[in-house]
């Protein structure tokens, strides 16, 4: 038995030390399963289990393992097993890291290299954690496996718009793909987050699991209806705030509650259907200051998940019209057949009949999953379609030039919209209709004609399938999926309809 000893890196509270069957050294360290970290904590001795991979300190080790060379330049399990927020950890391949982001960046280039793959043993996904969580997953297959959350600024990472964290880095994983590591959730969001286990096997195969989780602790970041108005909305009056902080008012036809849980005036289209408060298919649910719409397989073997629509069938409810501003932020799901959204539709169109067609503006429309025969782009869709109306030469009005992908890991903070939370607005006037993410414009153009003189209600919902066509597949996260909403809110030119 050797001993490799760690530099002290916490100025005497910590001593690390690694023991191994065979001495590391520059060629080969093949020790791994037999690592053991030890650490002496205000003079006492403990002994910590190390199961999954390599361990070192700048310096002190630099090895070659699974004949990948690597030499970590910092005690990254003291952070796992401490919580030592100064450590952080790297290895020093940095062309396997590359291929990481790269695939994680551009999953349209590696379409057909995503496969299911990853299980996780625990915990149990959509579980409340909180403190030093122990995450254990299994990828057979696999050969190196990297984790990661999106993360609050920290004193090391101070952009205001968060940052990704690696919270183990790309690192060899065992012939069986057993693996685990501590996921230390106090230095992490409050609320709901998304753990991204991200594997890679031979022939370029790999697999990111979505682990969501609660945080029960953690960091409060931006959570909740900010104190100042969006940019967007300026000179223009709340009309609607939900933060969501209290007792979701809702009802199958919008009778008597603040939303309806159907798409006002009929047309469900979610493959798992939208289902109501009120009776066994309640998707909502109430946690802290956030709604979470739940899809799930119910014990029928049928699937249920959420819509709230602003109107009502009575023809009453919210709308606003031009000029407002419309805004929401929510965290969902990436898995196969989610579906999260948040748009507007004009009230002409729960006239029967219909004579003046419809606008629809889709602020977000998000498809989740990887790999082939799933959407495979990281970022989302802005559209704006004008239903049932001509042009002025009597042909139906073309909206395909209405739309965009918004390359939103290429924005602000570059996170997708399953990694963290954003907010997602539209800005309609009398002249343009402008789409934001984080308050940067993504996309405009002229409004239609009905959205210059027609209010809009608001629809948030989290399909699941149906008429987009993608197919449903959420075995691997036990059948069901979460979105989180955080809040929404309306801003109107003093002029409520
Ligand atoms: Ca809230």
């Amino acid at each position: 038995m050797n001993r490799t000893d760690i530099p002290d890196s916490n100025a005497g509270r910590h001593r690390v030390s690694i023991l191994s069957g065979r001495r590391p050294d520059a060629a080969h360290w093949d020790g791994v399963q037999l690592c053991r970290l030890e650490s002496r904590r205000n003079g006492r001795q403990e002994c910590l289990r190390y199961g999954m991979s390599a361990c070192s300190h700048r310096g002190a080790v630099a090895g070659r393992q699974n004949g990948i060379p690597f030499r970590v330049i910092s005690a990254c399990f003291a952070l796992v097993y401490f919580g030592v927020g100064s450590l952080t950890a790297e290895t020093s391949n940095p062309t396997l890291q590359a291929q990481f982001d790269e695939s994680e960046r551009n999953p349209v280039g590696h379409a057909k290299e995503w496969i299911t793959n990853i299980v996780v043993h625990t915990p149990e996904y959509r579980a409340d954690i909180q403190g030093d969580v122990t995450v254990s997953f299994r990828a057979s297959g696999m050969s190196h496996v990297r984790a990661s959350c999106w993360q609050q600024p920290t004193a090391k990472e101070p952009s205001p718009w968060g940052h990704d964290s690696v919270i183990i880095p790309a690192i060899p994983l065992d012939e069986q793909g057993e693996g685990k590591f501590v996921f230390p959730a106090d230095q992490y969001p409050h609320g709901p987050l998304t753990v991204r286990i991200h594997a890679r096997g031979e022939g370029q195969k790999q697999d990111i699991c979505q682990l969501q989780l609660y945080n029960k602790g953690g960091v409060r970041w931006k959570e909740g209806i900010p104190k100042t108005n969006p940019p967007a909305a300026q000179g223009m009056k709340l009309v609607f705030a939900d933060d969501f902080n209290g007792r979701l008012s809702i009802s199958h036809d919008g009778k008597g509650a603040r939303y309806q849980s159907h798409k006002t005036g009929g047309g469900d289209f979610s493959g798992w259907g939208f289902g109501n408060l009120e009776d066994g298919t309640n998707p909502f649910g109430q946690v802290d200051t956030y709604l979470r719409i739940r899809a799930a397989k119910r014990t029928d073997g049928k699937g249920s998940t959420g819509l709230l629509s602003s109107a009502n069938e009575e023809r009453g409810g919210f709308y606003a019209a031009a000029p407002a501003y419309f805004e929401c932020r929510f965290l969902a799901q990436s898995a196969p057949g989610t579906w999260p959204a948040f748009w507007l539709l004009s009230k002409g169109s729960l006239n029967k009949p219909n004579l003046h067609g419809t606008d629809e503006l889709d602020i977000i429309e998000a498809y989740g999953g990887l790999g082939w025969g799933n959407p495979n782009f990281p970022g989302y869709a802005v559209t704006s379609h004008y239903w049932g109306q001509k042009d002025s030469a009597g042909k139906p009005k073309k909206d395909d030039s209405l739309a965009a992908g918004v390359p939103m890991l290429e924005l602000g903070g570059k996170s997708s919209w399953s990694t963290t939370f954003h907010t997602y607005g539209l800005l309609l006037t009398e002249t343009d209709t402008v789409y934001y993410c984080d308050d940067i414009e993504v996309f405009r153009h002229p409004s239609g004609s009905i959205s210059k003189t027609e209010p809009f209600w608001f629809l948030i919902n989290y399909a699941i399938g149906g008429i987009s066509g993608w197919k449903i597949d959420l075995e691997r996260y036990k059948n069901a999926s979460d979105m989180y909403v955080d809040f929404v809110r309306v801003y109107a030119g003093g002029k409520r309809l």
